[in-house]
């Protein structure tokens, strides 16, 4: 896909910090078995990708406003626009050496979400998309799978670490799919689930209590591959709320059932 210039220059930001993250993690798997672990090191890597991706973004849009997990929310000349960034998605996996960790980041345009970018780098599948132009994952058009039935579909979901309040509604919620799906995977990073919502890989994903910056560019990555995506509770808004559904053509609506009523 010829993508505009912003998609461009996002896809060039995620690279840079993906070839940051992707050194820091081969030393992150020898700092496993050290005394202190990795967790500093690790944060330092978190913070680095977010600076070498606010360089790149906020050099050449200097007016756009920000909002990235690690440095927080920056109001911009232009109202209209700002970046959603999480620059290492996956954080816990990361840590423990495990590959399936992300760079995520979404341009916002009046309130939507317009182009999302989610670059994999430990496996190099790069996912990108705009309003209106479609999914890819490198040179492939991802389309959301075709599953009908409930029975046969896989899904993903979220269970917060440590005794955040939405665990409970979470055990609620599993009590109720597990019984009539394939299966639940719960492999720790948002973006990746929602990506892999995206290209068939998964039939549907939620989670509760995760950060715009979680799940920004997923979102769109989901929409423009021919999903659904929305809030757990009907008519709230999905960033404010923190709790996202999404799922293939067939599957939305009796995923958003099932939680729904569980909720
Ligand atoms: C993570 C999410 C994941 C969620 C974790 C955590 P982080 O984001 O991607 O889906 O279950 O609790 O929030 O912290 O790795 O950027």
């Amino acid at each position: 896909m010829q993508g505009s210039a912003n998609l461009n220059l996002m896809i060039k930001a995620a690279r840079k910090a993906g070839r940051s993250l992707v050194k820091d993690f081969r030393e992150v798997e020898n700092l496993q078995v050290s005394a202190k672990g990795p967790g500093d090191f690790v944060s330092k890597a978190d913070r680095e990708a977010e600076r070498i991706i606010k360089e790149e973004l906020r050099g050449a849009r200097p007016s756009y406003g920000w909002l990235g997990e690690e440095t927080g929310a920056e109001d911009g000349e232009d109202p209209t626009r700002r970046w959603i960034v999480d620059p290492l998605d996956g954080t816990t996996n990361f840590l423990h050496g495990l590959p399936h960790w992300a760079v995520s980041i979404a341009l916002e345009h009046k309130g939507e979400v317009v182009a999302g970018v989610v670059f994999d780098a430990a496996k190099d599948e790069l996912y990108y998309a705009e309003k209106g132009l479609g999914a890819f994952m490198n040179e492939s058009r991802l389309r959301v799978s075709g599953r009908r039935h409930m029975i046969e579909a896989i899904f993903a979901t979220g269970v917060p670490f440590g005794g955040r309040s939405t665990l409970p509604a979470t055990l609620q919620d599993l009590a109720r799919l597990m019984p009539v799906c394939a299966g639940v995977r719960r492999w720790g990073a948002a973006a990746l689930d929602l990506a892999y919502v995206a290209s068939g890989r998964y039939d549907g994903y939620w989670e509760r209590g995760i950060n715009a910056w979680d799940m920004a560019a997923g979102l769109i990555l989901v929409k423009e591959a021919g999903g659904f995506v929305g809030p757990v509770r009907e008519g709230r808004d999905i960033f404010e709320s923190g709790a996202v559904i999404a799922g293939n053509a067939e599957l939305y609506e009796p995923l958003c059932k099932i939680l729904r009523e569980a909720a």
